[in-house]
């Protein structure tokens, strides 16, 4: 096979129709340009990261076009890419899929040189949610580092980015009318052993938010209740059982926190917390944690619930919770999340069958804490060794007994924080096992094939390097 008919499928994730044309090679070169148009400015700024060039943009023909067919059938966020010898043609229902497509071509740039293969790609994802997880809470990262964060994800059609904002050892978003959560839980000390304090204004999170919104990723806040909740706890006495406030912790228990399901005050605090969050985020989902309860009773537990799951629907959103969340009648609406190793999950079968959508994160292919190999100096291990092979070889509509295909919203890889200190610490654990989660929420099931991805894999090494993204240069790929 001639090279450039290999390249144009070089892509991930893959993308679900290629069809090279070998002949019509494109070089973008110094009088290549961009003709005005939405997204225009947009692709001239990737494309300048992606070849050094930057490409002007001006007004009537040019050789690089971005169209918008509003009744076309590429959906939310499909797009057709076309590269011909006499230009390159971008084309989408949306913003959003020229975003996708815009990204598509980057990826073709080569490293050194800026030869493109002709041929058509035309594509769409497999799930409307692929998602990635930060948590803030454990190890705060500033907006600046969030912001890095999903440039580098965005590349992989990513389109949510999870922020755990709250847990026993921090508390990281601004709340109006409770400013001790962040004073003192945001404050000195805070995160594992002390060492990542930090939490955002509302100003600094609605920068964020926007900041994602023009890259179409949505953000889903995560204020996690009723356990997680030791920060809050040390900043208020009327959130505990006794009235009085409890010791700050920064070790990396889990499951002795609770809220009082039997107080009003508990509620009043949810419900500001809930109204305010609601106010600060466009997207349509907020998540209320739930997970590892275990210092709830199971009945304080559906008391809990029954009184929250509405709170978030009166202010407008779709609750997502952790899978445990499902011990409850959810409505329709409500998304568990399946983060554990078991093989089947009753609760989260049942929210199936129910109609609710099921978002995929199994800790034992998506944790992005885990520890590659057992020499990995960062991460956990208790859902095992996650080398990239074993992020990618799986399918999440086969994952639970009765969560099938058409159940999944999609699938989350999840980033817990107790070990990392660094936005390098960050990125070596997200990379390259994330593009792997990728492929696996945008790419059709028939096309996977660990063998081509770890070769097209190979070739992001030195893309990373040539952006100071930290990555885990992991023995199962040759990288170049
Ligand atoms: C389990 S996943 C947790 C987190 C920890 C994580 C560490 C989940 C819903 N709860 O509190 O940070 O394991 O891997």
């Amino acid at each position: 096979m001639p090279e450039s008919t290999s390249d144009l499928g070089d892509v991930i994730p893959v993308p679900a129709q290629v069809r090279p044309v070998p002949a019509a090679d494109f070089t973008i070169s110094d009088s290549t340009a961009i003709a005005a148009a939405p997204g225009a400015e947009q692709l001239a700024v990737l494309l300048r990261a992606a070849t050094g060039h930057r490409l002007p943009v001006r007004a009537g023909a040019a050789e690089i076009t971005l169209v918008i067919e509003e009744n076309s059938d590429h959906g939310d966020e499909g797009y057709a890419l076309t590269i011909a010898a006499d230009g390159v043609t971008l084309r989408a229902a949306t913003p959003a899929g020229l975003f996708w497509a815009a990204q598509t071509l980057c990826q073709l740039v080569p490293v050194t040189g800026s030869r493109l293969p002709g041929g058509e790609i035309v594509d769409r994802p497999r799930f409307g949610y692929r998602g990635a997880m930060l948590d803030v809470a454990r190890h705060f990262f500033t907006v600046d580092e969030v912001k890095a964060y999903i440039d580098a994800i965005v590349e992989f059609k990513i389109n949510h980015l999870h922020l755990h904002l709250t847990d026993d050892q921090g508390w990281r978003l601004e709340i109006d009318g409770w400013p001790r959560l962040t004073e003192i839980s945001g404050g000195p000390g805070t995160g594992v052993d002390g060492a990542g304090p930090g939490f955002y204004t509302r100003a600094e999170y609605a920068d964020l938010v926007a900041y994602a919104a023009q890259r179409f990723v949505t953000i889903v806040p995560e204020i996690d209740m009723p356990g997680h909740v030791n920060a809050a706890q040390v900043a208020y006495g009327e959130l505990t059982g006794d009235g009085n406030p409890v010791q700050p912790r920064t070790d990396q228990e889990v499951g002795y926190s609770s809220l009082v399901a039997g107080k009003e005050e508990t509620y009043a605090f949810i419900e500001d917390v809930l109204r305010e969050v609601a106010a600060l985020t466009p997207g349509p989902y907020l998540h209320v944690g739930g997970d590892e309860a275990e210092a709830t009773s199971a009945d304080d537990y559906r008391t809990f619930m029954a009184r929250v799951l509405p709170l978030v629907a009166k202010y407008g959103k779709r609750a997502i919770g952790w899978h445990e969340m499902a011990a409850v009648d959810l409505p329709e609406t409500a998304v568990p999340q399946f983060w554990r190793i078991e093989e089947a999950d009753e609760g989260t079968a049942r929210a199936a069958v129910n109609g609710s959508k099921v978002i995929m994160s199994p800790a034992d292919r998506t944790y992005l804490d885990m520890k590659y190999t057992q020499q990995s100096p960062l991460g956990l291990d208790w859902a095992g060794l996650i080398d990239v092979a074993r992020a990618y070889d799986w399918d999440p509509a086969t994952r639970l007994p009765g969560v099938g295909e058409e159940s999944l919203l999609g699938v989350e890889a999840a980033l817990w924080a107790e070990t990392l200190r660094t936005l390098d610490d960050v990125m070596t654990m997200t990379f390259p096992r994330l593009p792997a989660i990728a492929e696996i929420g945008w790419s059709p099931r028939e096309t996977h094939d660990w063998p081509s991805f770890r070769r097209r894999l190979a070739g992001f090494g030195p893309r990373w390097a040539a952006r100071g993204i930290a990555y885990h240069r992991s023995p199962e790929i040759d990288w170049t």
